[in-house]
Parts: structure tokens; C-alpha cells; sequence
């Protein structure tokens, strides 16, 4: 590469990528055939409109490429129609909002503070300034709580009933939230973005046969690259989600992009995917039975799934900004992150977010998961001792070093 500069910060991301354990849940490491495809000449090309349908020339190839990422997802998840065009998670959700919704509508969903996402009707974001979202909570052990659920949809009468979340370690009953959307004739959508990958496996039970649209991002468990898709039964509802997509809030598609996704769902329909979704899981279980050994409290006490959440602040005294700091400063990467009816403001918040989608694409196995709940004990423990706080780095460094990132 020939900027210096640029070439330069890619080489010390490279690094910390690879001598870090990561646990943020919502990263993942991609194959080489993606990382090739999403680096490749098809960035190149313009490609307004869908297959056998656009506004430029020379789409052939672009064609069979969206073609092939649109079959292989319906295959992936047993569903009849996907746009693979969304940039992100957040473009998918605003083309679902618009397909389904006028604006001013009303829609009840998690709000962020409860485990939700920013685009689930949070004011700063584009949901909660066109729509009139309402917030269903969790119990004080952390579960949604379906009763209140129905209550507010009762009394609300929201639009649209939005399941799915950012930082729930628990199962999402979904066929529950469809009985409540249809008991008030609302429709009902499904952002699976953090449990995508566990959907395609059959870990986690899928919203397809019960949403009217289901949302996603391709880049958390799913191990694709970064970007959005959106699925749907309905015909009616996939014709309007086309025309949303694109003229109505995209351009060009990012034909790269699409290729890694296309990509990413033959790699997900791999029986060898099924053993690493279960290795995730297996792997967040034993995470989160070795801190609750070690005195840590989790939200919900446990976890179903790939994240964990520990409320940190009654745990060890430190906010989750503190502890987020601390644990980097050993190598281990994590993200702050609200807690339920946290009491510290989101900045600062009491809790921890911790998900092994990544660390078990590089082989960590079950073992490796007391070694990393002990250097996260010992950080806490020797908080102010750079001396200690070295060597559970060195003891980080010799963890990520046997199990070396492949590019
Ligand atoms: N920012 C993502 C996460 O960390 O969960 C959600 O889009």
C-alpha cells in the first residue's frame, strides 16, 4: 500500500486484533474468501436498482453475484424473500420502519437502556425522532417481561411490536410476542441481528415463522461482513422493503460487500458452522459459570447465548468505563454497557458486556474460557498494581498467541 499513513494504522489494527481477546459481542473475524471479496474490484462498480433491473451497464456479473447472496440466505434461514442491499443494521431497521409504518406511528419495543438498540426508538436516532416508540422492560432479574408486554400493547395499541436486542444473554420467546401482536392486530418485526448466527444453527429458535419482517446484521455470529439484510414471508411487504431499500433511502449497493455476504451464508449452510455456533455457546456458558465462581453477578444470573452481562459495579465497585479501561489495559477488550434500571448514566453505566463469537472463531476452547474469567479476576484484583497487571497481560498475550488470526 502506498499511503504510509493509512498502511500504518492497518498494520497496529492488525496487531491489536491479534494479540487481543475479544470480547465485544458484536465483532467477529471473517474468512480470507470474504476479507478477498470485500477488498476486491467489485467496489468499483455502480448497481442502482436489483438484478435484471438496474440503472447501469455492465451489471452481469454484479447480477449473479446479488443473486447468489439473496438464494443462499433464503436457504439459510428458511424464508421466501431477502433484500441483501442494506448498509447496515440500522438501514435495514429505517427501510422495515418505512415499509410497515407512517410517520407518528406508534411502536413498542426494548429501549436501549434495557437491552436494546439505538434504533429501536432511542431520541438521538432517526426511530425515535420519526416514530412514537414505547418501551416494554425486563423484570428485575433481567427477563422481558411478557406479561407487562402484553399490557402495554393492550393499552398502547402500537403499529408495530419490536423484538430483539443488543445486550440480552436470555432466549427471545418470539412465538409469545407474535400472540401479543396478533391479539392487538399489530404487525410484528424481529431485529436477530446479535443472535443471527445462532438462528442459521438452530441454537436459538427462529422469529422467521412469526415475524412479518426480520432484520439483521450479517457481521456479529453470523461471521459475514459488516452490513444489513431484511427478510420477510409476505410478498406484498418484500415489494415495499425493494422500493424503501432502494430509490427510497439508498443509492448504489456496495456490490463488495454483498459478495462477502453471499460468501458468509454459503459458509453459514456449512455443517462446520453448526459446530462453531454450539462452540459459542458453550464457550459463553462456561465464561459465565467461571465469574459467577469467582463472585462476579450476572444480569439474568447466566446466559442462554453468546453474551453474558455483568453488573460490575456490585460486583467489584468499579463502573463499567473503569472496568472497560482496566481490562484493556491487559489486553482484553470489552464494552461498558447499561445495566437494567442502571443508575449510572449510559457513559459510566454499571455493567459489562462480554460475548465469545470471536474469540471461538479463533479457537478458544472451554479451557481457555477459565484461563480468560481468571486474568479478568486478577485485573480486578490487583486494579492498582502495574506490576501484576503486566503479567496478567503477558498471561493474555500467551492465550491469543495460540490461537494466531489466519490473515
Ligand atoms: N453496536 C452493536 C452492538 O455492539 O451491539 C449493535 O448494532
Amino acid at each position: 500500500m502506498l499511503d504510509k499513513e493509512i498502511k500504518h494504522f492497518i498494520t497496529e489494527e492488525r496487531k491489536r486484533q491479534e494479540d487481543n481477546i475479544e470480547l465485544i459481542a458484536s465483532e467477529n473475524y471473517v474468512s480470507n474468501d470474504i476479507l478477498e471479496a470485500v477488498g476486491s474490484i467489485l467496489t468499483n462498480k455502480y448497481a442502482e436498482g436489483y438484478p435484471s433491473r438496474r440503472y447501469y451497464g455492465g451489471c452481469v456479473n454484479v447480477d449473479e453475484i446479488e443473486n447468489l447472496a439473496r438464494e443462499r440466505c433464503k436457504q439459510l434461514f428458511n424464508v421466501k424473500y431477502v433484500n441483501v442491499q442494506p448498509h447496515s443494521g440500522s438501514t435495514a431497521n429505517m427501510a422495515a420502519y418505512r415499509a410497515l409504518l407512517n410517520k407518528g406511528d406508534k411502536v413498542l419495543s426494548m429501549s436501549l437502556d434495557q437491552g436494546g438498540h439505538l434504533t429501536h426508538g432511542h431520541q438521538l436516532s432517526f426511530s425515535g425522532q420519526d416514530y412514537e416508540f414505547y418501551s416494554y422492560h425486563l423484570t428485575k432479574e433481567g427477563f422481558i417481561d411478557y406479561d407487562e408486554v402484553r399490557r402495554l400493547a393492550i393499552e398502547i395499541k402500537p403499529r408495530l411490536i419490536l423484538a430483539g436486542a443488543s445486550a440480552y444473554p436470555r432466549m427471545i420467546d418470539f412465538a409469545k410476542f407474535k400472540e401479543i401482536s396478533d391479539e392487538i392486530g399489530a404487525f410484528f418485526m424481529v431485529d436477530m441481528a446479535h443472535i443471527a448466527g445462532l438462528v442459521a444453527t438452530g441454537l436459538h429458535p427462529s422469529p422467521i415463522p412469526y415475524a412479518d419482517i426480520v432484520t439483521s446484521t450479517t457481521h456479529k455470529t453470523l461471521r459475514g461482513p459488516r452490513g444489513g439484510i431484511i427478510m420477510t414471508n409476505n410478498y406484498q411487504i418484500y415489494k415495499k422493503i425493494n422500493s424503501v431499500v432502494f430509490p427510497g433511502i439508498q443509492g448504489g449497493p456496495l456490490m463488495h460487500v454483498i459478495a462477502g455476504k453471499a460468501i458468509c451464508f454459503k459458509e453459514a449452510l456449512e455443517p462446520s458452522f453448526k459446530e462453531y455456533a454450539q462452540n459459542i455457546v458453550n464457550n459463553c456458558h462456561r465464561l459465565a459459570d467461571e465469574l459467577i465462581q469467582r463472585g462476579y453477578k450476572l444480569i439474568t444470573g447466566g446466559t442462554d447465548n453468546h453474551l453474558l452481562l455483568v453488573d460490575i459495579f456490585s460486583s467489584r465497585g468499579l463502573s463499567g468505563k473503569e472496568a472497560e479501561t482496566l481490562l484493556d489495559r491487559v489486553g482484553i477488550t470489552v464494552n461498558k454497557n447499561s445495566i437494567p434500571f442502571d443508575t449510572l448514566p449510559p457513559m459510566i453505566s454499571s455493567g459489562l458486556r462480554m460475548g465469545t463469537a470471536a474469540i471461538t472463531s479463533r479457537g478458544f476452547n472451554e479451557a481457555d474460557m477459565v484461563e480468560i474469567a481468571e486474568c479478568i479476576d486478577l485485573a480486578f484484583k490487583y486494579k492498582d498494581d502495574d506490576t501484576m497487571l503486566d503479567k496478567i497481560h503477558d498471561r493474555v498475550l500467551k492465550l491469543t498467541r495460540s490461537h494466531p488470526l489466519w490473515y
